[in-house]
């Protein structure tokens, strides 16, 4: 039986990845952070939690991690622990350097010196292309990363291929465009935007406040990205790989897509919110999945509007069966959602006012 150890388990794709490996006939061993409020919900929703063997670490910490190493005994690693969202990266940047940076590089170390042959799966992702202006993005596009998420996971992109060709670890970059799901943390525009539908068709929110509408993604479905991880340490020879589905949309469109599965009219209930502006944001990413078409054999099932639909009838649904009494397991109801977050946008946008950062919120590649 083959073992395989997942690192952020709990996160979206964990727990998509652990029923898809299980169903493999796999082992499957994931690290958990200790958080005063366990965060099980989304292994909970897939059935999964009962069928794995749950360790502690932080990316943060080599011991944890040696010791995860040590008890799993796996043959794939799958590294998808990392502070994932991109907005918090510019408030956190030190967290995300060390946890999405150095936090891969130690499980390269301990790999290459308890098991070399241990494969190791890097999640990597699109917002490495950032400032690139050509679209589609593919295997050797220029990489010119927009924020410090995209900085440190550019970091670990190299120390992967790097390691790779160092030392002859099967260490591989799955270059995924964005993928959404049901199970989408709260804080992703998709979410936010799917969850909002849905109360506002139920009459418990009144309005959707988001910041830029006019950025371009790529958006898959969780669940076909996990196949294509798995697809990519299945090969003969360690490589990279862009994972996409080839499509871009605009936010707005995402939004105005999500508020007709409800039959209402979008323009009745956003509003433009500055402070949800980032510093510097990813306008257009595009992903040219022509090479893993060809060598994993693998193309995404899920279309941009049946993916809307589906997180759109899935938050409808949680909030129906919350009004009518339902708790557990499930995410939004814990969530506060007239929260005012500070984040430090807001000081960066007096300072602009006091004339004091010269930030322009856009960077393009002319004149650099
Ligand atoms: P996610 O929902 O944010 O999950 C991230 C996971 O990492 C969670 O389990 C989280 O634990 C864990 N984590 C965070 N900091 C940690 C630390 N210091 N030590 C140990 N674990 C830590 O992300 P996702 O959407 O599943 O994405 C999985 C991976 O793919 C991430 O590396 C992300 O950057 C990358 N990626 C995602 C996309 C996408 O569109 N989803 C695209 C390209 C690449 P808690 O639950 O305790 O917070
Ligand atoms: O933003 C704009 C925002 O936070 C998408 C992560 O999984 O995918 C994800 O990163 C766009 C941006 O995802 C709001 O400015 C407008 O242009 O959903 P997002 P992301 O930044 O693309 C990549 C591939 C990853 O690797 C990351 O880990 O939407 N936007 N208004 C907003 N975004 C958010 N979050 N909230 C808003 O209110």
């Amino acid at each position: 039986m083959k073992r395989a150890l997942i690192t952020g388990i709990t996160g979206q794709d964990g727990p998509y990845l652990a029923k898809f490996l299980l169903e493999k006939g796999y082992k499957v061993f994931g690290t958990y952070r200790r958080v005063s409020t366990p965060n099980f919900w989304r292994l909970q929703d897939l059935g999964v939690l009962n069928k794995i063997t749950l360790i502690p670490a932080d990316m943060s910490d080599m011991s944890s991690l040696l010791e995860a190493v040590t008890i799993a005994e796996p043959d794939e690693v799958y590294n998808l622990a990392a502070q994932s969202f991109v907005g918090n990266s510019f408030d956190q940047p030190l967290l995300t350097s060390d946890v999405d940076a150095s936090g891969s590089t130690r499980f390269l170390e301990i790999i290459r010196h308890l098991k070399k042959n241990i494969k190791f799966y890097q999640a990597s992702t699109s917002e490495l292309y950032g400032a690139c202006e050509k679209v589609p993005q593919d295997e050797h596009t220029l990489m010119i990363p927009n924020s410090p998420y995209a900085a440190a996971k550019l970091y670990s992109f190299h120390m992967t291929r790097i390691y790779r060709h160092s030392y002859g670890m099967f260490a591989c970059n799955g270059i995924l465009f964005n993928h959404e799901s049901p199970l989408r943390g709260l804080e992703f525009v998709t979410r936010k935007i799917t969850n909002s539908v849905a109360r506002i068709k139920l009459g418990l929110q009144h309005e959707l406040r988001l910041g830029n509408l006019d950025t371009k993604r790529d958006w898959g479905y969780a669940p076909d990205y996990v196949k294509a991880m798995w697809l990519i340490l299945q090969q003969d020879k360690p490589d990279d790989f862009v994972i996409s589905t080839g499509e871009m949309h605009s936010v707005r469109e995402f939004v105005q897509e999500a508020f007709n599965v409800v039959g209402l009219n979008w323009k009745d209930f956003v509003v433009s919110d500055e402070r949800l502006k980032r510093p510097l944001d990813v306008y257009q990413l595009c992903g040219n999945n022509g090479k893993s078409r060809k060598v994993l054999k693998w193309k995404p099932a899920v279309t941009f509007k049946e993916l809307v639909k589906i997180m759109v009838e899935s938050d409808l649904g949680r909030w129906q069966r919350y009004m009518e009494g339902e708790v557990f397991p499930w995410d939004a109801p814990n969530h506060s959602h007239e929260v005012d977050i500070v984040s430090r946008n807001v000081v960066r946008d007096k300072e602009k006012e006091a004339g004091k950062s010269k930030g322009k919120g856009k960077f393009s590649l002319k004149g650099w």
